[in-house]
């Protein structure tokens, strides 16, 4: 396939400034009408042809001012219309088939009803058009449908007209004002009902509101709306942006490919992003509910506002909405849990792509499928750049900056290079050097020395940007770090410092020391690197046990685990962690919360980033281990927590949810201690929860051991929720989570389940994304988990590209895995590369992969 390269972009040859549909709506066959006012853009070169794309389409007829046309022409699946200079009308009509589009890209069927997802580029799917984010469109649609099949009819804007039909159809007009880019076009046709709700904005502009989904799922809804009227609060308070129409309105979709889409005045969402009760969703569930309301609903300025001049420029709209919905969160709920795990995800999925064959900037300089970019990379790195921003300007200047992006770009397609001219005019900063962050791929690396004489410690900095694919060499980035030095004799710090590392290798000196101090660095987590220091560990149990710093506490307790998780198995590393989870324990100051946050073991994913060689086996062996120690250690304790946290577990608010969070930790390490004991704990706490998060935080403990209680649990799991979709689907999860000997054959035996179907790609995702994950199925020694993700991939290769493309990373790691393993994994990959027929989004990653 073709590369499409970030410097060969010009602007379109002509403005679509209006564009009409008419759908006639039908799940076998769906007719389109469109109709395209276009002009010629002044800014580009004049064509003598428009170029419109198109995917799958049957095409009916082509017109230009009210004339049939048959002198146009198709160049694969684009379609070209010569045209005279000037302003035309152009009519196309054309075919397309909802129920056969099992790619869940344009128009397709799910559950009955219609819906669509268009981002990137699923508007070609559904009538021939300049599909690219630069050309924007008022757009008026209207359906019409059979009556009953599909009562409900939504589009984006506002509502203008409805009717009934002849033969039980009716129809429905509703036109958005607000020029748009294709991508964001939706429409929602079923048998829908909706919470409804109103928000009046800061300037006193009446919503009105609506979460739509199936009648069974109302009951699940109001927290989704709850959420909604949050976010659209906390966007005017704290960036100053208010709503734009007189509806907002989200729909819940069971099979969708995304979390969810944040088309103008119609989302539509993944319903794992919608519903939510305690009975079924857990604490961690309603804070992603919430988040991804947010952030779909912050695009309503970063995206739908200010969108984006073509797709290189993704980050500019999905970092900076990232960044707005984390800072939402950590507003709502405390900044410190969400910041770690925010970090947590970072490291577990964005570090991996970022020293992976698949590395590329945030703001990338080429593609093959766009799809293939919507990554940790864009996403949640292109978070962090833009936070690094915010801390250099400071919140007030940060503020001041993003009004004038909002000022300067509103009802544009606007660049990364756009948003970085706003923040230094705006907030009065140099990012010259800045802008490598956009530029170049990979996790820059900083080692720290220090040296202590007189009073004064200086410490002794070098970054260096690892090599990766296409950048062999790298230049330094500005690398924004907040410190602190501890006194050895108070144990207190007389402040923090931001201290800017923009070389190769630069020095900071601190006098007034009269001890040599202990060093925190990188507090809060200012910038996304791997910092390696020299540092005792005695200081780090030190900081584990006292930094007044969440972020850095936690930093320096996964110092200490991976210091032994990584290193030559050694006594003293591990009692170190001993001594440092001794002082968490005894720490009355914490809140459950943030204790359990402290006693959890690195993930997985991070632990193989981490290691030079990964032996998941070992890897397996060597934490599992540090987890029975803990138990062993702790017994008592964890015991003790277990019993006496079960009555704050079922209170409501903070306290509950801390409660619930540090009680289903202690039960783990009880099990892990001691599964005979574990066991009927697990399963008493099962059985008397109260909600989701209490039982499956017993479930995910049980999942993990052997005998009556573990099958007891989840066959009562299972039938108590066998109509519940999302809790279905935790069901698979929870099983191919576990790390049990013979998990890769208990993952086999699930994808036989009567329940288990490659349509529905959150189903698919609970079985094999978790399994992709799980060092003892994926990387079992044989390569049968390698050769099950493989046949995974070919079989939705072309049924859904974009799903099984998010499964080659996990073979493309090979090169960081033992080379027994490693050998397996690659044999994987040039099967599917040989397979035949590859959809462009799995060509695009095995290639890379492949390397
Ligand atoms: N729906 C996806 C998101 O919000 C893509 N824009 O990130
Ligand atoms: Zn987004």
């Amino acid at each position: 396939p073709a590369i499409i390269r970030r410097k060969d972009y010009e602007p379109f040859a002509w403005r679509v400034p209006e564009i009409r549909l008419d759908f006639d709506l039908g799940l076998e066959t769906t007719r389109v009408e469109a109709t395209l006012k276009v002009t010629p853009n002044p800014d580009a070169e004049a064509a003598p042809e428009i170029r419109l794309d198109g995917d799958g389409l049957v095409l009916e007829s082509v017109a230009v001012d009210g004339e049939q046309r048959t002198d146009w022409r198709r160049e694969g699946e684009a379609l070209i219309v010569p045209l005279s200079p000037g302003e035309h009308v152009l009519n196309v009509a054309t075919r397309i088939a909802p129920s056969a589009n099992t790619q869940l890209m344009g128009l397709y069927a799910s559950n009955g009803m219609l819906c669509t997802q268009c981002e990137a580029e699923g508007f070609r799917r559904i009538t021939f058009f300049p599909d690219r984010p630069d050309v924007l469109s008022v757009y008026t649609v209207r359906m019409e449908a059979d009556a009953g099949a599909f009562p409900v009819l939504l589009s984006n804007g506002n509502p203008v007209e409805q009717g009934t039909l002849e033969d039980g159809r009716h129809f429905a007009e509703w036109h958005d004002p607000w020029p748009k880019p294709s991508y964001l076009f939706a429409l929602v046709a079923g048998d829908l009902v909706a919470r409804t709700d109103r928000f009046t904005t800061c300037g006193g502009r009446e919503v009105e509101l609506g979460v739509w989904v199936r009648s069974e799922d109302l009951p699940r809804t109001s927290h989704a709306m709850e959420s909604l009227k949050r976010s659209m609060k906390w966007d005017e308070e704290t960036f100053g942006r208010e709503y734009d129409l007189d509806r907002f309105n989200i729909v819940a979709v069971g099979d969708f490919n995304m979390g969810a889409m944040e088309n103008k005045g119609l989302n539509i969402f993944n319903t794992k992003y919608v519903l939510a009760d305690e009975e079924t969703a857990t604490d961690d569930d309603f804070d992603a509910v919430e988040g991804v309301i947010g952030h779909e609903y912050f695009h309503n300025w970063s995206g739908n506002r200010v969108t984006c001049r073509d797709w290189f420029q993704l980050s500019l709209k999905e970092g900076f909405t990232v960044l707005r919905d984390q800072l939402f969160s950590q507003d709502l709920h405390g900044a410190a849990i969400k910041r770690i795990g925010d970090v947590r995800v970072l490291r577990a999925v964005q570090f991996p792509e970022d020293s992976g064959p698949f590395a590329h900037p945030i703001r990338p300089d080429s593609y093959k499928e766009i799809s293939n970019f919507y990554t940790a990379t864009v996403y949640n790195k292109g978070a962090e750049v833009i936070r690094m921003m915010r801390e250099l300007a400071g919140e007030a200047a940060f503020r001041k900056a993003s009004d004038l992006y909002f000022e300067r770009h509103d009802g544009e397609a606007a660049t990364c290079e756009d948003f970085v001219r706003s923040m230094e005019d705006g907030a009065g900063l140099d990012l010259a050097q800045f802008r490598r962050w956009y530029e170049q791929a990979g996790t820059p690396k900083v080692t720290v020395e220090q040296a202590y004489a007189g009073d004064a410690i200086t410490l002794t900095l070098r970054q260096s940007v690892p090599a990766t694919p296409g950048q062999p060499d790298k230049q330094p980035v500005p690398i924004p770090l907040k410190v602190a030095l501890f006194d050895r004799e108070s144990g207190a710090h007389s402040g923090e410092t931001l201290i800017v590392l923009d070389k190769a290798e630069q020095s900071f000196t601190f006098d007034g020391h009269t001890s040599a101090p202990i060093l925190s660095i990188n507090r809060g987590f200012t910038a996304p690197v791997v910092i390696e220091r020299e540092i005792s560990r005695d200081d780090l149990v030190f900081l584990a046990g006292n930094d007044d710093d969440s972020f850095a506490r936690h930093e320096a307790m996964q110092e200490l685990l991976l210091a032994y998780l990584l290193g030559d198995e050694n006594e003293d590393a591990r009692e170190a962690i001993g001594t440092a989870a001794e002082a968490i324990l005894a720490d009355d100051a914490l809140d459950h919360e943030m204790r359990a946050e402290l006693l959890s073991l690195p993930p997985f994913a991070y632990l193989a980033e981490r290691s030079e060689v990964y032996d998941p086996g070992a890897m397996v062996v060597r934490r599992e281990g540090l987890k029975t120690w803990l138990g062993e250690r702790f017994a008592d304790r964890f015991a003790s927590l277990h019993d006496t946290l079960e009555a704050p577990a079922r209170e409501a608010g903070p306290v509950g949810k801390q409660a619930r969070r540090m009680r289903s930790l202690a039960l783990g390490y009880v099990a892990a201690a001691d599964p005979a004991k574990g066991a009927p704990r697990a399963l008493a706490q099962y059985r008397e929860a109260q909600g989701m998060t209490e039982r499956q935080g017993a479930l995910a403990v049980l999942a993990g051991l052997d005998g009556p209680e573990r099958e007891e649990a989840l066959a009562d799991f299972y039938t108590r929720f066998a109509d519940n979709a999302l809790v279905i689907d935790k069901w698979f999860t929870l099983q191919a989570t576990a790390l049990r000997e013979d998990v890769l054959g208990e993952i086999e035996q699930l994808a036989q389940h009567p329940s288990f179907t490659m349509s529905n790609p959150n189903r698919v995702r609970a079985l094999y994304a978790v399994m992709a994950g799980n060092p003892l199925a994926f990387h079992d020694a044989s390569g049968a988990g390698y050769r099950m993700i493989a046949d995974l991939i070919l079989e939705l290769n072309l049924k859904n590209p974009q799903l099984a493309a998010r499964f080659v990373p996990s073979l493309g790691r090979y090169r960081r895995v033992e080379p027994g393993r490693a050998a397996l994994m690659r044999a994987e990959l040039e099967r599917i590369a040989e397979a035949g027929e590859l959809s462009r989004d799995v060509s695009e990653q095995v290639s890379a992969s492949l390397g």
